[in-house]
């Protein structure tokens, strides 16, 4: 058997048949050797792999999963670049609650988020309003219209040559986005429709090459609202706009949430922080002291 390595990158697994692609778009059916599976090395969407080529009508092998970037568990995907997060100025009514927990998460695995508000046509002003309320969180907020095209060229640019995931609310527009970015034809619709379509709508999550050499991800209900328990004081390393107050509180560490002489409660009162992010990182920051006091529960 020829031992000719080549290296791709997963886009699917079913039923343990992995379908790679190399960097010159050739795709190969494989499974994974003996040796990944003995030590519970199980290949993820994402995954940059080593494999040997199948001949003729044969599957190939994968022999070696690359190092990865980040990973997460559900979906079990590796190596995302950027999470786009997907808001709408309205209908639904922008749950930024979600939207923080979302980001939360996805600074947490280490990957890099994109804010979008969709449906800007809808409420300019909701629009707006998001992203003041996101200024200094690093996402980089684009307002944008999946429904016209509206803003689709910025935010096409932003995620080139990237492999992206969207996450956030149903109805949302997500997939709607994906459609007008890509061309593509993924099935969009209110909720209803949805419910009538019964059990079929499941599907598995797989990346789609797209122009420029990107890769989007297509996953039925993508939600990472799962994030692990973890000290809570930590909680704060994830929201940017704290960064430049960092140190400048009087008690070390500081949560930032009631304490006296807090330079971030300080910022916040001045309207250097927006009050309403403040406010969902302390109901955020509540939840994580329960949950990290009922730890061994
Ligand atoms: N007015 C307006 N409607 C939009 C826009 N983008 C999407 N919609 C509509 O919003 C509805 C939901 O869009 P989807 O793309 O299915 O939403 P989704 O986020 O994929 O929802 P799930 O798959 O349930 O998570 C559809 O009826 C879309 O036509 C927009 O920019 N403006
Ligand atoms: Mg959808
Ligand atoms: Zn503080």
């Amino acid at each position: 058997m020829a031992e000719a390595y080549s290296t791709g990158t997963i886009l699917q697994g079913i039923g343990g048949f992995y379908t790679a692609r190399d960097e010159d778009g050739r795709e190969y059916i494989l499974r994974a050797q003996g040796k990944l599976r003995r030590e519970r090395m199980k290949p993820k969407v994402g995954d940059r792999v080593e494999l040997i080529p199948g001949e003729g009508e044969e599957h190939g092998w994968i022999c070696r999963i690359l190092p990865r970037r980040n990973e997460l568990v559900r979906p079990p995907v590796a190596n995302i670049d950027v999470i786009v997060i997907v808001v709408a100025a309205a209908t639904p009514d922008p749950d930024l609650m979600m939207v923080d927990r979302l980001m939360l998460n996805a600074r947490r695995a280490g990957i890099a988020v994109q804010l979008v508000i969709n449906k800007s046509d809808l409420s300019p002003d909701n629009a707006g309003d998001i992203v003041r309320q996101y200024r200094g969180a690093e996402v980089s907020p684009l307002q944008v219209c999946a429904a016209t095209g509206a803003g689709m060229e910025a935010l096409r640019e932003r995620l080139r040559g990237r492999i992206h995931a969207l996450a956030g609310q149903s109805g949302a527009g997500k997939s709607t986005m994906i459609n007008a970015l890509y061309g593509l034809d993924l099935e969009t619709g209110d909720l209803s429709r949805k419910i009538d379509r019964g059990k079929n709508t499941t599907r598995h999550c797989q990346l789609i090459p797209v122009e420029g050499g990107g890769m989007v991800l297509d996953t039925p209900g993508f939600s990472l609202l799962e994030s692990g328990v973890f000290d809570p004081v930590e909680l704060k390393d994830s929201w940017p706009e704290f960064t430049p107050y960092e140190g400048q509180c009087y008690f070390q560490p500081c949560y930032h949430a009631t304490e006296p002489r807090c330079a971030v409660l300080d910022a916040v009162a001045a309207g250097k922080i927006d009050d309403r992010r403040h406010g969902r990182y302390i109901a955020l920051l509540d939840e994580m002291k329960l949950r990290w006091r009922d730890r061994y529960d």
